[in-house]
């Protein structure tokens, strides 16, 4: 995985999975009932530890990916957050000036502190595979924050950017500062890769997309390689379209994720050639499994043959998963 991000065409090319760690392995169901609530677990280190591990164990992935959430860090500002049973995460909406002010990054060490410790314990643990930390892009954690959860378009949030730019300027400020000062505590703590989740980048219109997710990752990452050169950082601006491959070469990333709907072959056109590419199987497929899996792997891996590339879904695995499929991607994958 190191040497794909330093810009190396390994092959067979490593392997993981976003949301690798999740309700479709029982091993974490069990974890998951014993530390009661979404937060306790992303808090008790020699759990969450445990839950990083399980795909690791259970599959021999190339990579385990820190287990926590995107949205620990309104957490650790301050924000109120609860993972409602099958409702997702539910935050108190931040649509003011005063719930913004409410806030505070100097509170953001210590709250995190749990999730530093899961990363010191389970950097021993990994044998070769490569340790990933991660955080929320600001925009996508802007949009559950104003929104108070999920939303189909985060009407609120893009709203607020139109009408209230100052409002929605100071609530990015804040989310790029916390997401760095995370970052690097976490690189500190062991993480090897750093990946940006921009979720919902792609509801933005080009010069919005330009203002609210290029830029701000441009200066996360050139402040985190200021840091530690020697740290990939990999960009996630899911549904970004057209906008991805200026994505790739405008942020100074070393890794960029593909979501489900991106081309392989044409996404490495546009690219320097030493950004590997990540990604991007349906995820959909895995949970159908069988030849309409083998059929939906092999172009993947005849487009990616011969570039630096980093084999993953397009999304998230889904629950309802069955493990064996992953078992299989895993053989189809190691075989190519
Ligand atoms: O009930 C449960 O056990 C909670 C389900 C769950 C899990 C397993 C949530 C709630 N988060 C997670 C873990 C998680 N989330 C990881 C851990 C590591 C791994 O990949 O194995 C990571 C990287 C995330 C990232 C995350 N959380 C994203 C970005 C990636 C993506 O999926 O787009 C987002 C948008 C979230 C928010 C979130 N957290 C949980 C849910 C159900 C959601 C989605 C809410 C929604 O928009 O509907």
């Amino acid at each position: 995985m190191l040497r794909v991000l330093a810009g190396e065409a390994v092959w067979p090319p490593p392997v993981w999975l976003m949301r690798q760690a999740g309700r479709y392995l029982p091993e974490y169901r069990a974890i998951r009932a014993q530390a009661g609530d979404f937060i306790t677990l992303c808090t008790t280190p020699n759990l969450a530890a445990e839950v990083t591990l399980q795909p690791l164990r259970r599959f021999g992935m190339d990579a385990a990916i820190l287990f926590s959430d995107i949205l620990m860090v309104p957490w650790a500002l301050g924000q109120s957050l609860r993972f409602a049973e099958g409702e997702g995460p539910l935050l108190e909406p931040l649509r003011d000036s005063a719930a913004l002010a409410r806030l505070d990054l100097a509170r953001l060490p210590d709250a995190v502190a749990p999730i530093m410790e899961t990363l010191r314990l389970t950097r021993p643990a990994i044998g070769d595979a490569t340790l990933i930390g991660f955080a929320g892009a600001p925009f996508t954690v802007a949009c559950y924050m104003v929104e108070g959860g999920g939303s189909k378009d985060f009407a609120c949030t893009r709203r607020m950017a139109y009408a209230e730019p100052q409002l929605f300027a100071g609530l990015m400020e804040l989310l790029e500062a916390a997401t760095e000062t995370y970052l690097l505590a976490q690189i500190k703590a062991g993480a090897e890769v750093v990946m940006l989740f921009d979720s919902w980048a792609g509801i933005l219109p080009p010069p919005q997309f330009e203002q609210h997710v290029i830029a701000p990752a441009a200066r996360i990452v050139a402040r985190l390689r200021a840091a530690h050169p020697e740290v990939p950082v990999i960009g996630f601006p899911r549904l970004a379209g057209q906008l991805l491959t200026r994505y790739g070469g405008m942020t100074g990333v070393q890794g960029l994720g593909m979501d489900t709907a991106a081309d392989p072959a044409s996404s490495a056109q546009g690219l320097p050639p030493a950004v590997a590419l990540q990604g991007n199987l349906d995820p959909l497929a895995l949970l159908a499994g069988g030849a309409a899996l083998h059929d939906a792997v092999t172009p993947i891996l005849a487009a990616m043959r011969g570039r630096p590339f980093v084999f993953n879904l397009g999304h998230g695995i889904l629950p309802a998963t069955p493990p064996e499929h992953v078992a299989a991607l895993l053989t189809q994958i190691r075989a190519a």
